[in-house]
């Protein structure tokens, strides 16, 4: 198979190699997609092949006829660089979002991601709120954010007052807060859908007892606010190891000062939500 050469590959290869060494993504943990802009598309095409038009399973109308470059079932970020066209593929929506075809990738017969559902609606969902801006859907198992998920409220108020007040980086990098939904089966499309509506709202979204994902306009930046996140949970859970009664920490009125400072826009009513 024509093997492709473009500069998205390699910022995708780049975030799947610091990801792997960060630890996210043990065994076939884990899965991304891009949306590809019509000029990457052209770039690559005589590499493309014709597959078979499948159902996609749900209807994605929003999408209809762009391209994703995802990742396949059961692959392993690790082995990304060693053979691409084995752990990841290109994929076209037909007209009406209704149905996909493989046009490069997934050799041997492997399929996208068991995580399509969710990466479907959530690129619709994000394409749509951030008016074509959004490009990727990143999913990882980062440790320390799933422990977390044993011992704070199961709510999006908590988890992002716990992360805000543990490093002062958060508020700028999440201003929207971080999305906490229930713990959902892995792949369904209750867990797509429940996802898709959390990122209407959010950037990143906690799967409890699973991992998270996020969205992101580039590569660096999905890979940098997990990274953000999963550093903040990391303080988090050693400080929780140390001490229930934590001598200080950041405040509401040191998050009000961020946000004055940097002209974040959070809205008073969330400050007040998450520090009620
Ligand atoms: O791709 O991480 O959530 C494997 C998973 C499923
Ligand atoms: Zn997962």
């Amino acid at each position: 198979m024509a093997k492709i050469e473009a500069a998205f590959v390699e910022e995708f290869l780049s975030l799947a190699d610091g990801a792997v060494a960060q630890g996210w993504h043990e065994a076939n943990a884990g899965n991304l997609s891009y949306r590809m802009p019509p000029e990457q598309i052209d770039g690559i095409s005589g590499s493309f092949r014709q597959g078979a038009w499948e159902p996609l399973g749900l209807a994605v109308p929003g999408i209809a006829e762009q391209f994703f470059f995802i990742t396949a079932a059961g692959s392993y970020f690790r082995d990304m660089r060693a053979d691409l066209e084995h752990n990841a593929g290109v994929i076209e929506l037909d007209d009406a979002g209704t149905h996909y075809r493989v046009r490069w990738g997934f050799s041997e017969g492997r399929r996208p991601t068991s995580e399509l559902f969710m990466h479907m609606l959530c690129q619709e969902a994000k394409m749509i709120a951030s008016r074509d801006a959004n490009r990727i859907i990143y999913h990882a198992h980062p440790a320390n954010v799933n422990a977390l998920t044993f011992v704070l409220p199961l709510t999006s108020t908590a988890f992002t007052r716990e992360l805000w007040t543990t490093i002062s980086e958060c508020a700028m990098v999440f201003p929207r807060g971080i999305g906490v939904i229930d713990w959902m089966v892995p792949g369904s499309r209750e867990l797509a859908v429940a996802s898709a509506e959390a990122l209407e709202i959010h950037d990143a979204v906690v799967w409890p007892h699973h991992g998270i994902f996020c969205a992101g306009d580039t590569f660096a930046r999905a890979y940098g606010l997990l990274s953000t996140i999963e550093k903040a949970s990391e303080v988090a859970v050693k400080v929780r190891s140390m001490t229930t009664a934590p001598l200080n920490r950041i405040s509401k009125e040191d998050i009000c000062k961020i946000n004055e400072a940097y002209a974040l826009g959070i809205p008073p009513e969330l400050i007040a939500a998450v520090f009620q």
